[in-house]
């Protein structure tokens, strides 16, 4: 795939959600043959249109690390992409359904390091090493494609259907046993939608981050420190609608409320 090419579908991408207007997934007709790496380079073009528009890349997030999200979604492999500064939601605030195209939303756990860590041959201790705090987030997914319905490297262009990301102030000192063990509740207008525990992340969330490490290690690229990393839904993800209480309750990170306006 050449440069132009892969500017033209990070274009594509950028309209879609700059229009708030759902799409074809780009394996459809623009790149029915795309590789993983092109699909990095789309995301990484993408995101430098929006750093060019003058947004600021935020944080990275991993996506699809647990059975529940893989399932749900048909992919079977872990991918990561960026939350961005316009993209931050206050805790106990609302958001507008106006704003997305068709957001769902998937509680997280979001890891922060003290240190920066760079792949290859990152291993789990040296995750845990570096494990500062842990808090708690609520991911807002809008994936630019019709009804949800990508591939692999429909979703990684896409930037993970990266769209919104509630975190928690309140930081917790969990260690990676307690973090495992971490239980977390979806209520909806008091409704239970959905419920998981840490260990469905890789059965440890913190091989999010080992993953993630070594996988930006191949591009020269570092896991930031001092910054909620979340590690991926834990649970399937729930489409929301105007006029929802979203409730997340975990054990002993901090819970997470939204109120969802037209
Ligand atoms: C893709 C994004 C996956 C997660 O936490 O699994 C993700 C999607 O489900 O639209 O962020
Ligand atoms: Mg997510």
């Amino acid at each position: 795939m050449d440069k132009d090419q892969i500017l033209d579908i990070a274009q594509y991408l950028y309209d879609a959600e700059l229009n708030r207007q759902e799409t074809d997934k780009i394996t459809l007709q623009k790149a029915p043959e795309i590789s993983i790496a092109e699909a990095y380079q789309i995301q990484k073009q993408l995101n430098q249109l929006k750093v060019a528009d003058g947004q600021k890349i935020y944080a990275p997030k991993l996506g699809l690390t647990s059975p529940a999200k893989m399932k749900q979604m048909n992919v079977d492999h872990p991918i990561y992409g960026y939350v961005f500064y316009y993209m931050l939601v206050k805790n106990f605030g609302e958001i507008h359904l106006r704003d997305y195209i068709h957001a769902r939303v998937e509680p997280e756990i979001a890891v922060v390091l003290k240190n920066e860590l760079q792949g290859p041959g990152i291993t789990l201790s040296d995750v845990e090493n570096q494990l500062d705090y842990v808090v708690s987030s609520l991911e807002i997914l809008d994936s630019r494609y019709r009804n949800y319905e990508f591939t692999l490297p429909d979703v990684i262009a896409d930037n993970t259907s990266a769209r919104g990301a509630v975190y928690s102030e309140e930081k917790v000192y969990l260690s990676p046993r307690d973090l495992i063990k971490e239980t977390v509740v979806l209520r909806i207008n008091g409704e239970m939608k959905a419920k998981g525990n840490g260990a469905a992340v890789f059965g440890h969330p913190l091989k999010a981050i080992v993953f993630l490490a070594n996988e930006l290690g191949k591009s020269g690229e570092k896991v930031p420190a001092n910054i909620p990393i979340m590690t991926g839904g834990m649970t399937a993800a729930v489409e929301i609608k105007a006029g929802d209480l979203i409730e997340v309750e975990y054990e002993t990170l901090g819970d997470i409320k939204i109120q969802v306006k037209s």
